[in-house]
């Protein structure tokens, strides 16, 4: 049974219940502002936007969750031990043996590593364990309407939401998703998911939450447009001359380690990993997941 259920249940019977959850206030200005602007954009219809927004529930809790991100709190030896446990590098052998087929046809067709895949949705979402608890709708009203520091982003994506919605089939009411609003398999915001989601299968749909070779096809293509070079490495111990995979966007990575500071170069590969997270510790730990995964199928080292 669904929570609301239990809630109405108890509200009907002999119990009395704390507050309901309350709804967006559709009248508030910005709101409205934000109705006429996003059924311009998109073409949607200004009744079914208002209608929508109307039953959305904004959480408090997203406004202190999003501001203190384990990026910005952890250090490097402690963010890496929640993302490399062994639970983790398990299911991704597991994981990679399952998906082996389309994971060596997406690295023929756009040449991305599948080291990388496999460590994306690792790190994301457990190989799709951990997908998120929050309604995408509550997250994106939340988030574009009572935080201002972000406020024009995320309102960006709630209008790309909301043609998603339209255009892609996605349910506007029951779709989850992180606290930021990022959704599926892979975390795709809804940006991303219009512009670079991918129908790995050929069934007619991009479905980035309950299949696989689309979630896999579409990690892949997000890296290929975002420049990813086939067959390139994505980190040096040292930098490398100009030429030999040293360019302009090299990066210097100085973290501190579980046993001391480390240091390494990012290479152009890394900075396109940084792409799909901007933390220097998210890209680190898809590199490292999907490396060792790799070694523990005997995978060539790179
Ligand atoms: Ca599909």
């Amino acid at each position: 049974m669904k929570p609301r259920a239990l809630l109405l249940l108890c509200c009907g019977g002999l119990f009395t219940c704390g507050a309901v959850a309350s709804t967006l206030d559709v009248s508030r200005p910005e709101v409205q502002a934000f109705i006429d602007a996003a059924s311009t954009e998109h073409g949607l219809e200004r009744e079914w936007v208002e209608s929508l927004l109307s039953r959305a529930e904004p959480q408090p809790d997203i406004i202190e969750l999003i501001s203190r991100p384990a990026e910005k709190r952890l250090t490097w030896g402690e963010y890496r031990e929640n993302f490399l446990d062994e639970k983790r590098i398990a299911t991704g052998v597991d994981f990679w043996n399952e998906h082996a087929d389309r994971l060596t046809e997406v690295e023929r067709q756009t040449g991305v590593d599948p080291r990388v895949i496999v460590g994306i949705l690792g790190v994301e979402t457990r190989f799709g364990g951990i997908t998120g608890r929050h309604r995408v709708l509550d997250a994106l009203v939340t988030l574009g309407f009572d935080y201002p520091p972000r406020s024009e982003y995320f309102l960006g994506e709630l209008g790309q939401f909301l043609a998603l919605v339209r255009d892609e089939g996605v349910s506007p009411l029951e779709s989850l998703g992180s606290y930021a609003g990022a959704m599926g398999f892979g975390q795709f915001m809804p940006r991303s998911y219009r512009i670079y989601a991918v129908d790995g299968n050929g069934d007619g749909r991009r479905d980035l939450f309950a299949d696989w070779d689309d979630a896999i096809s579409s990690v892949a293509n997000y890296l290929l447009q975002h420049g990813w070079r086939r067959g390139e490495p994505i980190l040096a111990e040292a930098k490398p001359p100009l030429g030999k995979y040293g360019d302009s966007s090299t990066l210097d990575i100085e973290v501190m380690g579980a046993a001391g500071p480390i240091q390494l170069t990012g290479l152009h590969n890394f900075t396109v990993i940084m792409r799909y997270n901007r933390s220097l510790l998210y890209a680190l730990a898809v590199e490292e997941l999907g490396r060792t995964i790799a070694l523990r199928l005997g995978k060539d080292p790179q």
